[in-house]
């Protein structure tokens, strides 16, 4: 071996401490208990509120498409600027107390040390696997951000009334390719929505008081009777996978094959043939086939442009920044 060789050989290790990636265990030195007990309290709470898993991991998704899974979607309001929990697309964010709750007892056992970020991280897989669903490594070492930008993130946040191209746009521009876009929509099987959400595709598609034609009409009729009785009815919400919205399962994609996504954005994914005949493959596999692909996608969306090594900080209380 050359002399340069090996030169180069620890450059490039010098480069990626500089780095410093996520890593398996990150606190098993410096808080040895910490992902236990983010684990030993969901596995407490959430089977008496199984709902809430469905908001943590959409919670997970919304941090990590604007600046990263640095926890800025936990940040408070500042005098100077709207954080992004005040824009329009966290409409039934929820869960940010049982956020904080872990944080607390976290803090208790080692402070300062675990980042708010990672917190969100676990705190979305521990809950989607004491519903039943798949399981997901997440590395750790997080560190949170400063920033909380409500504008940020109504434009990093996909919109439900986004095409395929929007949606391979977005995706693509934080690192997912159309294989993550169409299995983490797959969230969409627990969890529900807003009728304003859709309401568009039933009362005024085109702005000529017309229903969307890739919407089922027989399921748009059953909605605007029993669900969204009025346009722009914000406060009733409806499962998005009905009857088995707690269940983490293939029904979304069941769904979509029937015309019955509830947004334009789940019926986009019908509308690329690859992607159609992805999901018709999906669909009749062993759900362990989807739990695998899920699990992927979603480490791969953990990792979204994190703060590491000594960027960013370790947020004392998850809601405001270090003073
Ligand atoms: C592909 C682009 C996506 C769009 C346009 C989108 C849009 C939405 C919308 C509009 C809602 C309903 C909000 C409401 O009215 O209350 C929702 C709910 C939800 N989303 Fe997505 N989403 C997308 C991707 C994802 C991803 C990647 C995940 C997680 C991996 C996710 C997880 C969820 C969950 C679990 C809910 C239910 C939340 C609850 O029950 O509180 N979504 N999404
Ligand atoms: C953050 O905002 C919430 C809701 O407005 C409030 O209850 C909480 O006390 C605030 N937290 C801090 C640390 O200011
Ligand atoms: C928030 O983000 C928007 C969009 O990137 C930017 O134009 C604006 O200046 C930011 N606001 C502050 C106070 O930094
Ligand atoms: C998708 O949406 C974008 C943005 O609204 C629009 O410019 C484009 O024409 C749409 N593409 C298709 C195929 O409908
Ligand atoms: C439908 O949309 C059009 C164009 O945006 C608007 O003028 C009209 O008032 C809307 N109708 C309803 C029922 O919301
Ligand atoms: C819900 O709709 C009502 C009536 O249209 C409106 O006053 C209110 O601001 C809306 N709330 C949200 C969160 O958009
Ligand atoms: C949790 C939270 O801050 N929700 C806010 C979401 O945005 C609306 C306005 O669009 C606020 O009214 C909510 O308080």
């Amino acid at each position: 071996m050359s002399i340069k060789f090996l030169l180069t050989c620890s450059l490039l290790g010098l480069l990626s401490v500089a780095q410093a990636d996520l890593k398996f265990g990150f606190y098993v030195k410096s808080c040895p208990k910490a992902e236990n007990i983010v684990f030993q309290y969901v596995r407490e709470h959430i089977p008496h509120a199984p709902s809430l898993a469905a908001a943590l991991l959409r919670m997970h998704f919304h941090d990590c498409f604007v600046r990263g899974c640095d926890a800025s979607v936990l940040l408070n309001s500042t005098s100077k600027i709207p954080a992004e929990k005040t824009s329009p697309p966290n409409l039934s964010l929820r869960g940010f107390d049982f956020i904080d709750k872990i944080k607390s007892l976290i803090e208790e056992e080692c402070p300062g040390v675990v980042s708010c970020a990672d917190i969100i991280s676990l705190v979305a897989r521990d809950s989607v696997l004491v519903i039943g669903g798949p399981f997901w490594n997440v590395p750790t070492g997080r560190r949170d951000g400063l920033i909380s930008n409500a504008t940020e993130a109504l434009n990093n946040i996909p919109a439900p009334t986004f095409n395929f191209t929007a949606l391979t746009k977005s995706f693509a521009s934080k690192g997912l390719d159309v294989t993550d876009l169409f299995l983490l929509s797959g969230a969409h099987t627990i969890g529900v929505s807003h009728c304003s959400s859709f309401s568009n595709r039933l009362y005024n598609f085109t702005g000529k008081g017309d229903q969307d034609p890739a919407l089922d009409p027989f399921y748009a009729a059953n909605l605007k009777k029993n669900k969204c009785k009025v346009p722009n009815d914000n406060t009733t919400i409806v499962e998005m996978d009905p009857g088995n919205f707690k269940t983490f399962d293939l029904g979304y994609y069941k769904l979509l094959l029937k015309r019955r996504g509830l947004f334009q954005s789940d019926a986009a994914l019908t509308t690329d043939a690859a992607t159609k005949s992805s999901i018709i493959k999906l669909v009749s596999s062993p759900l362990e086939v989807f739990f695998k692909e899920f699990a992927m996608s979603m480490e791969k969306m953990g990792r979204i442009e994190v703060l590491t090594g000594s960027s960013g900080e370790i947020r004392k209380n998850c809601a405001v920044v270090n003073s």
